[in-house]
């Protein structure tokens, strides 16, 4: 008998889109249009990497074609997941701190609307569920928020 093995799991990269590296104030959050379960919900705009792609490779990417812009990252927010956060079965996420180099962010795809939370407002949206854990580390980390 063959043992059941499990999916492999699959690495999630996002995005908490700044206004200062130094001192953040304000977070760019996304609300998600796709896929229907998820629409409605607010999250850091990120995505799945590819078989092969290097994890920030990956960030830039997924932020240029859902946003438009490029960034550029700074220090990453660990979970508690071997450094990861959970997202859910056979899916976790890598979060970095980012700032907007070029372009000015416009939801190009799977989002319908983009908000910059200004302090005291980073918990205000209806995060998605999995997100709601970061949002509450990444306040516990940033004074300034
Ligand atoms: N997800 C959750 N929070 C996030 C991101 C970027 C993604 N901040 C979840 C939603 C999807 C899965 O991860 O179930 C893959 O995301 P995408 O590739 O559809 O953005
Ligand atoms: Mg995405």
């Amino acid at each position: 008998m063959s043992e059941q093995q499990a999916p492999p799991e699959r690495l999630v990269v996002a995005a908490a889109i700044v206004d200062d590296l130094a001192l953040p104030t304000r977070l760019l959050a996304a609300r998600r249009s796709e896929p229907p379960e998820l629409a409605g919900g607010w999250e850091f705009p990120g995505g799945k990497v590819e078989p092969g792609e290097q994890p920030l490779d990956a960030l830039h990417r997924e932020l240029r074609e859902e946003l438009g812009i490029a960034v550029e990252v700074g220090a990453e927010l660990t979970g508690p997941y071997d450094g990861r956060w959970a997202l859910g079965p056979g899916l976790t996420m890598r979060l970095w701190f980012a700032v907007v180099a070029d372009g000015v962010p416009a939801p190009l795809e799977d989002h319908d609307e983009l908000r910059w939370l200004g302090p005291g407002e980073w918990p205000g949206v209806p995060w998605l569920p999995a997100d709601v854990t970061v949002v509450e580390a990444l306040i516990a980390g940033c004074p300034s928020a």
